[in-house]
């Protein structure tokens, strides 16, 4: 397989960290497509641990070429704050290419990020404030300005001014805030434009010419299926595109670049931020889980939502992005468990779907039929073989095959990455 592309299955934090950065090992190329630094992966490296939010996981390893594609939310100063504790890390980050035409956050989109959570009352998304939205919200009202720009010290003199002053006329008239010195924003952006500007380039060029040399391509995914801006638990989404189409437009490949795509399944479900979640466990096992799984965002450090695997998530995930195979993460959390429980179905008004709900209303009142299973109560972190593992675990793997109609590829059991189950 020469490009994997790695998809979130469910709400974000599935543990695609771990698995991006046991395959990075074998990449040339590691691309982020969409998102920007309100993703967090965690990377467990011997006793170090890294989180990479906007950064690609290539970066730790040598020769990786790490590309930031056209479709991130690039916010400048988060990148330096990252590649600046990364530097204090020993890691080299000068394989890394950002896209010219990724949209920048500025200062404003995070305070309006703000201030609309604010407004929404009980009724905010639960955001992580980085000002992903209003910036997605400029680009397609196509007023954004991209990182190229920074290349142009003039051009985005007179950008800075014309964004800031409209966005100061807004904060100031719907929101009653104050707004921003432009000359300000823009002698700061002049300092980025200094230190990126080296980096920045057109990636999609470098990125068609490793596929067609039969390079090794991973797509990084960040968030998840559920949080797609398109086919998420709208409005209590993400303003990307985390699924496996996301990657063609956001990086400029087109769909027949993409062999294989991993879908990460967590062997539970979590969410941060509102919505409604069928599954949930909002009582001890919940809690359990929380307290085994270190269930904390990494980006805001909330406490996320738990509860029992999904199947009817998992069919969803399978047909939206074409998985062509499951990793099962986090499989050692559920190691405590006399019983386990997978949802396989939904019951609405009286009447049971295995398609996961369009509609939010609908989803609200969903009630999840459970197929309860034996749990193993059997430590499984030091487990290498599939065939090593307790006969209840085995069951457990199965039933997520039989149910989503796709083979499990690799099982992890611990955060490390020798903790890791290889099935082929
Ligand atoms: P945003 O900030 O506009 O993208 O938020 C919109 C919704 O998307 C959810 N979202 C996430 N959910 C899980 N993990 C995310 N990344 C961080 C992590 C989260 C953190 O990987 O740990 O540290 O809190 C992520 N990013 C966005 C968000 O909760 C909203 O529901
Ligand atoms: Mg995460």
């Amino acid at each position: 397989m020469s490009s994997t592309a790695i998809i979130g299955a469910q709400w974000g934090d599935e543990g695609k960290g771990k698995l991006i950065d046991y395959l990075a090992g074998h990449a040339d190329v590691v691309v982020r497509a969409q998102g920007g630094n309100n993703a967090g992966h965690t990377v467990v490296v011997g006793d170090k641990k890294y989180t990479f939010h906007l950064m690609p996981s290539g970066v730790l390893y040598e020769g990786t070429l790490n590309i930031i594609g056209n479709g991130v939310a690039f916010d400048p100063e988060g990148f330096l704050q990252e590649v600046e504790t990364l530097k204090n890390q020993n890691v080299d980050i000068s394989t890394i290419r950002i896209d010219e035409r990724a949209h920048m956050i500025f200062p404003y989109h995070k305070k309006i990020d703000e201030l609309e959570e604010e407004a929404r009352k009980d009724q905010e998304i639960g955001t992580t404030r980085r000002g992903i939205g209003p910036c997605y919200m400029d680009k397609i009202q196509r007023s954004g300005i991209r990182v190229g720009d920074l290349l142009n010290i003039e051009r985005l003199e007179t950008l800075i001014y014309q964004q800031v002053e409209k966005k100061n006329e807004l904060l100031k008239k719907i929101y009653h805030s104050e707004g921003f010195d432009p000359h300000k924003v823009f002698e700061t952006y002049c300092q980025y434009s200094a230190h990126l500007k080296e980096y920045i380039t057109d990636t999609t060029v470098l990125l068609y010419d490793a596929l067609k040399n039969n390079k090794k391509v991973l797509f990084e995914g960040a968030q998840g299926t559920l949080l797609d801006v398109d086919l998420g638990t709208y409005p209590y989404v993400t303003s990307s595109h985390p699924t496996s189409a996301g990657f063609c437009i956001g990086s400029g490949i087109g769909p027949n670049a993409l062999d294989e795509i991993l879908g990460v399944v967590k062997a539970y479900s979590t969410r941060v931020g509102k919505g409604p979640f069928p599954t949930e466990q909002d009582n001890d096992i919940g809690e359990a889980i929380r307290e085994k799984g270190h269930e904390f965002g990494s980006t805001t450090g909330r406490p996320r939502r738990c509860g029992w695997l999904d199947g009817v998530i998992m069919k969803y995930a399978v047909r939206v992005n074409g998985l062509t195979g499951i990793t099962l993460m986090l499989m050692d959390v559920l190691d405590q468990f006399d019983e386990i429980q997978i949802c396989t179905a939904y019951e609405i008004e009286g009447e049971e779907t295995q398609d996961f709900p369009a509609n939010l209303e609908k989803l609200a009142q969903c009630r999840p039929v459970y197929r309860k299973l034996k749990g193993w109560k059997t430590d499984i972190t030091g487990i290498q073989e599939y065939e090593d593992l307790p006969q209840e675990a085995k069951a457990y793997v199965e039933a997520v095959e039989e149910i989503t109609g796709v083979p499990v590829k690799m099982i992890s059991v611990g955060p490390d990455r020798d903790q890791t189950i290889v099935r082929e």
